[in-house]
């Protein structure tokens, strides 16, 4: 089939990381995918090689190019162009029009994932859009997850990889990889990961807010930094399989430290009412942070919920942890999947028996 996905950069990168992500492995499937984005500058370092199958298009040129594709999808509700949507109203089988949502553990997801609102007014009048939210439950839409990950990681080679980036690990060294947002209390995290007797640690901040804040700390005897690039989502990936404690945010990123599954602290993107802290403890619940003493303390300092100083987990229980949070997901189909399941029962019914195949 023949798929448009916009994304309108908000602010940071999610927005872009997940619908590329999103775009590359329904392309790896043989979909043929049109990406449209007000601001594809980030994928110059997210994405340099681009990906088979997948047509980045501005979305200034949306207007004067071609016919609505078999399926829309719009990422976290950012609204196609009116004369889009009019044109996906004029196609003789509606287009199966889908909207992204936010990954969240909270409990509307599950009520909300799969349900239709039928547009009354406006170009897209009589068009259905179905709501599809990611999630951590059979009863969502799931999470990305490729096809060739699990390969990608067993044929991982930690040392080689971080030596290949001028990176070389000292007797016992830890690593500990910082992508955060600002205002993250990094001194405290160094003054828990640096007590007295703990071997030594490697803080590789990526750049931005997270190298800022890791440049301005006092290092704490035993810790160093070596700030990165900015890295390819590929290579993202390989620093958090190299982590010994991953600092991610936002979505993707945190999503990426389930599948490394290693130790990893979430900072949540902030929200001015405040809708994060519910976001952080739903998925705490979810996650089962009670079984891990110290764990939920741990997030809701990194996330400015709660004073510090800063204490973390028991290592070993702390890995053991999210090895079984990664088993639990991995049983679970993925996103893609079940978009495309999704989608194969929806366009049926939109589009009446003439079914057209691109
Ligand atoms: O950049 P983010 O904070 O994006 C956020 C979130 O998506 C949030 O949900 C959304 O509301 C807000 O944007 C508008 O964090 P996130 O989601 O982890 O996206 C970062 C992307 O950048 C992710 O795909 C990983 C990728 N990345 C690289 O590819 N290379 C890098 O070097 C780094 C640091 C990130």
């Amino acid at each position: 089939m023949r798929w448009d996905l916009f994304c309108r950069v908000i602010d940071n990168y999610g927005d872009v990381g997940v619908c590329w992500r999103l775009a590359a492995d329904l392309a790896s499937r043989g979909e043929a995918v049109r990406l449209w984005l007000d601001d594809a500058s980030a994928l110059a370092w997210m994405a340099p090689r681009g990906a088979f199958g997948v047509d980045v298009r501005r979305w200034s040129d949306c207007e004067a190019q071609g016919l609505p594709g078999d399926v829309v999808v719009e990422a976290f509700g950012c609204d196609p162009p009116a004369s889009f949507v009019a044109r996906m109203a004029g196609r003789a089988s509606a287009p199966v029009w889908i909207n992204l949502e936010y990954l969240s553990a909270e409990a509307y997801v599950e009520r909300s994932h799969g349900l239709m609102s039928p547009q009354m007014a406006g170009p897209g009048r009589g068009l259905a859009k179905w709501f599809f939210y990611p999630g951590f439950s059979v009863a969502t839409g799931g999470l990305i997850r490729e096809a060739g990950l699990p390969a990608a990681q067993s044929a991982f080679d930690r040392r080689a990889w971080l030596a290949a980036r001028g990176i070389t690990l000292a007797p016992g060294e830890r690593v500990l990889t910082l992508f955060c947002y600002p205002g993250a209390p990094v001194p405290w995290l160094l003054q828990a990961v640096a007590a007295p007797g703990a071997p030594p640690v490697l803080l590789l901040p990526t750049p931005g807010a997270a190298t800022e804040a890791a440049t301005l700390c006092t290092l704490p005897p035993g810790v160093r930094i070596q700030p990165l690039p900015w890295l390819d989502q590929g290579d993202f990936d390989r620093l958090l399989w190299s982590g010994d404690i991953n600092l991610v945010r936002g979505e993707d990123s945190f999503v990426r430290a389930m599948w490394a599954a290693r130790p990893f602290l979430w900072h949540i993107y902030p929200q001015h009412d405040g809708a994060h802290h519910a976001k952080l403890a739903a998925f705490l619940d979810l996650f089962g942070a009670g079984g891990l003493p110290g764990l939920a303390d741990a997030w809701r300092v990194w996330n400015g919920l709660q004073s510090g100083p800063l204490t973390l987990p028991d290592p070993g229980a702390w890995q053991a942890a999210c090895q079984r949070w990664k088993a639990r997901l991995l049983v679970q189909q993925d996103l893609t999947s079940r978009l495309l399941d999704f989608v194969h029962e929806h366009r049926a019914a939109t589009s009446g028996p003439a079914t057209t195949r691109a």
